[in-house]
């Protein structure tokens, strides 16, 4: 594997679940492995899970890891072609991206979606920009349209914790006071397309995710309805796609408390974090031992040290 931008790009899922657990035994025995190769972490958005786990799982592989917080020291970049470079912008993407390359062996990119542009979003304009200049192997770390190493996680710990062949899982949209991007539901919808679970979406009206994403997979807008007999609650927030970036709901009556949980069937919670408590989830039911989010936290270490190794097996 040379880049890692979908979680599709894992191939067999039945075996990439089982490199997982071999990581999760052996978390040091691939140490030589890393040795003298150097990630590197481009930052253009926050981050506490992905940051952390990314560095914690490349240290396992023996890696030497620099991390770059874009807004935060480096010079500000200018990414469109063309610009008169007479504002506060110092440098372009065009030449920060091979500098950065020739620094690294392997190059990890955090590049939310930013809502300008639906299209320039869904070419993933920055993040392919890193792939076609870098000359080195790139992993997503959250880009405009995909979050695969959360997906990842999320499969280890479905896993890691279904009691059944095929589980219910319910992808519910929650409130949320801001923007967020659909990588995360894109991503995990995807990844669901990679399982036979039985996996519906609930969203309201206007929030139907890109057609790409969910051909095939049951869409519905009654909340109550999908999350009967569900197995798994899979909560986020995303930004409409039609109305491309608009928060278009704020309503409440989405929200995951104990009354919805209790239509379901005795279902664990899950959500990527972080996450507003009391507009997505109540505080009863993340706190609830039914909630995952810790553990599914604590797994992006083993999905990012699984990646890593693809990648450096490869170099
Ligand atoms: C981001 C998002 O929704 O994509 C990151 C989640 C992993 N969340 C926020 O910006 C709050
Ligand atoms: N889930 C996740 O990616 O969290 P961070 O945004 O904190 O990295």
């Amino acid at each position: 594997m040379n880049t890692f931008t979908s979680v599709k790009q894992l191939g067999d899922l039945k075996k990439a679940l089982e490199a997982a657990k071999y990581v999760t035994a052996n978390p040091f025995a691939d140490k030589a492995l890393g040795q003298d190769k150097t990630v590197l972490l481009v930052f253009f958005n926050n981050s506490l899970r992905t940051r952390l786990s990314t560095q914690k799982a490349a240290l396992n592989l023996g890696m030497n890891v620099m991390v770059l917080d874009v807004n935060q020291g480096a010079w500000k970049l200018e990414t469109a072609r063309g610009v008169v470079m007479d504002g506060d912008k110092s440098e372009h993407l065009l030449e920060a991206i091979p500098v950065m390359g020739s620094y690294a062996d392997i190059i990890g990119v955090r590049s939310f979606a930013r809502f300008e542009s639906r299209e320039d979003d869904y070419n993933e304009v920055i993040l392919n920009q890193f792939i076609k200049y870098s000359g080195k192997p790139v992993f997503s770390m959250e880009a405009a349209i995909r979050h695969p190493l959360q997906t990842f996680a999320d499969l280890i710990t479905i896993e890691q914790y279904r009691q059944k062949a095929r589980p219910k899982v319910v992808m519910t949209w929650a409130p949320h006071p801001k923007a967020l991007p659909q990588a995360v539901p894109n991503s995990f919808a995807e990844g669901m397309s990679m399982t036979d679970f039985d996996f519906v979406i609930a969203n309201p009206e206007g929030y139907d995710l890109a057609p790409e994403f969910t051909k095939g997979i049951r869409v519905t807008h009654n909340q109550d309805e999908a999350l009967e007999g569900a197995d798994f609650v899979y909560a986020k927030n995303w930004a409409s796609y039609e109305h491309y970036g608009q928060v278009l709901s704020k309503d409440m009556n989405w929200t995951v408390t104990k009354q919805k949980m209790a239509l379901t069937n005795d279902a664990f919670f899950l959500h990527c974090l972080p996450v507003r408590r009391n507009m997505i989830v109540s505080d009863e039911v993340i706190e609830s031992p039914r909630s995952l989010v810790i553990p599914e936290a604590a797994n992006r270490v083993v999905s990012a040290q699984t990646v890593l190794k693809m990648l450096l097996q490869d170099l």
